[in-house]
């Protein structure tokens, strides 16, 4: 995937002319429109990023059988990210998706920007009943499924393609599968990406460079540990209050994929970024289990293809998006700098303990057949 050299290099500004012609007014991101949400406006899943972003694949045509017959009924779905990120994008799709095969008797509400809630308040909403979908990091969902723990592993994939064939095979299949019961119901996984760090203090190409440092982590246990393991000090924080953290200098710095750090303007309060690929993170699309399980087959079988067919077109903007995303950074002041391959294995070495340390919990014989099939092992 990578068109760059694993060379490090500070990015200069030189991508100026280019961020002159994409940065809009308001300063950052992909020249979205700044909707409130709740309705996606139906205008199309480039219609944020396509205008003046990067250019971006258009999402398939919409086929298959469409349902007319049946109960009318609204979907709210809510996420953290912005709405010119991949995942709205996506959510864009899906609910062209359901509009277009269901006659227009199943809309969705986009709630971006975690405006209902943080991934686990989501999650407890969708048990509760109150909103019916969301999409979280798997990191947070841990807390339900433990064994999606192995997500959170350092390094653990090498190419996004890598990760995609054991979310889509058995392995993947069998964690959205122990959702049931739950109250959730995991109905495909999506790409978050890999996670890069930004920090405000000084460049970073090495882990003794991370010591010191309070960065900002999901809620999960094993990412406070790959942090720990490299000195820094870590806080577990809900990702709608990652901004004003970094902005009041509460912590340092935080970690995720390019694309968020562009959609979500942590640039303008983070002045170097490090492309640490630390962790390759997916994102799950969940539906409310009672919820799901009142539908009709017809549309449960409905909603189960569209969440398919926005995760396929969601990773591949997601892929898109990604250097794109990096240079902007760049372009717009970021300090960029990209790790030679002996750094890169720096970090990998520096943060090989937290293998060990968790591999009772996370379950050997998992993580053994994970890295067996991506021939590591
Ligand atoms: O919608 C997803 C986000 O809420 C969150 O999961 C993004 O990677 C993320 C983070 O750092 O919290």
């Amino acid at each position: 995937m990578r068109s760059t050299p694993f060379r490090r290099r500070a990015l200069p500004a030189s991508f100026i002319l280019a961020s002159m012609l994409t940065v809009t007014a308001c300063g950052g991101g992909f020249g979205g429109d700044e909707e409130e949400g709740g309705d996606n406006g139906g205008d199309g899943a480039t219609g944020t990023a396509g205008a003046s972003g990067p250019d971006l694949s258009e999402p398939p045509e919409i086929e298959g059988e469409v349902i007319s017959d049946g109960e009318s009924y609204e979907i709210k779905y809510g996420i953290g990210l912005a709405e010119d990120s991949p995942q709205a994008l996506s959510v864009d799709y899906f609910a062209d998706i359901l509009d277009e095969r269901s006659d227009g008797r199943i809309t969705v509400s986009l709630f971006p920007n975690s405006q209902v809630g943080d991934d686990l308040q989501m999650m407890n909403n969708l048990q509760s009943g109150t909103l019916e979908m969301t999409m979280p990091s798997t990191s947070p969902a841990t807390s339900i499924v433990p064994e999606l723990q192995l997500f959170d592993l350092p390094f653990l994939f090498p190419t996004p393609e890598e990760a995609d064939a054991v979310l889509d095979g058995e392995i993947g299949q069998s964690m959205l599968d122990s959702f049931e019961g739950s109250g959730i119901k995991g109905l495909a996984f999506a790409e978050n990406g890999y996670r890069q760090l930004t920090n405000s203090q000084h460049a970073v190409s090495s882990p003794e460079d991370v010591q010191g440092l309070d960065i900002r982590v999901m809620e999960n246990p094993i990412q406070v540990s790959i942090w720990e393991t490299l000195g820094a000090n870590p806080t577990s924080m809900a990702f709608g209050e990652v901004f004003s953290a970094l902005e009041q200098g509460v912590v340092d710095g935080q970690e995720n994929p390019w694309s968020t750090i562009l959609t979500s303007r942590f640039n303008e309060v983070q002045d170097y970024a490090s492309e640490t690929r630390h962790v390759y993170s997916p994102f799950i699309i969940m539906i409310g289990e009672e919820f799901y399980n009142g539908l009709s087959e017809e549309d449960q079988q409905l909603i189960q293809e569209a969440a398919e067919q926005s995760r396929d077109y969601q990773r591949q903007i997601s892929r898109e998006m990604d250097t794109y995303s990096k240079e902007q950074l760049a372009s717009q002041g970021m300090e960029v700098t990209e790790l030679s391959e002996e750094e890169l294995a720096a970090f990998q070495e520096a943060t090989q303990p937290v293998y060990e340390q968790w591999r009772d919990e996370i379950g050997g014989d998992l993580i053994d057949s994970v890295q067996e099939e991506l021939g590591q092992r």
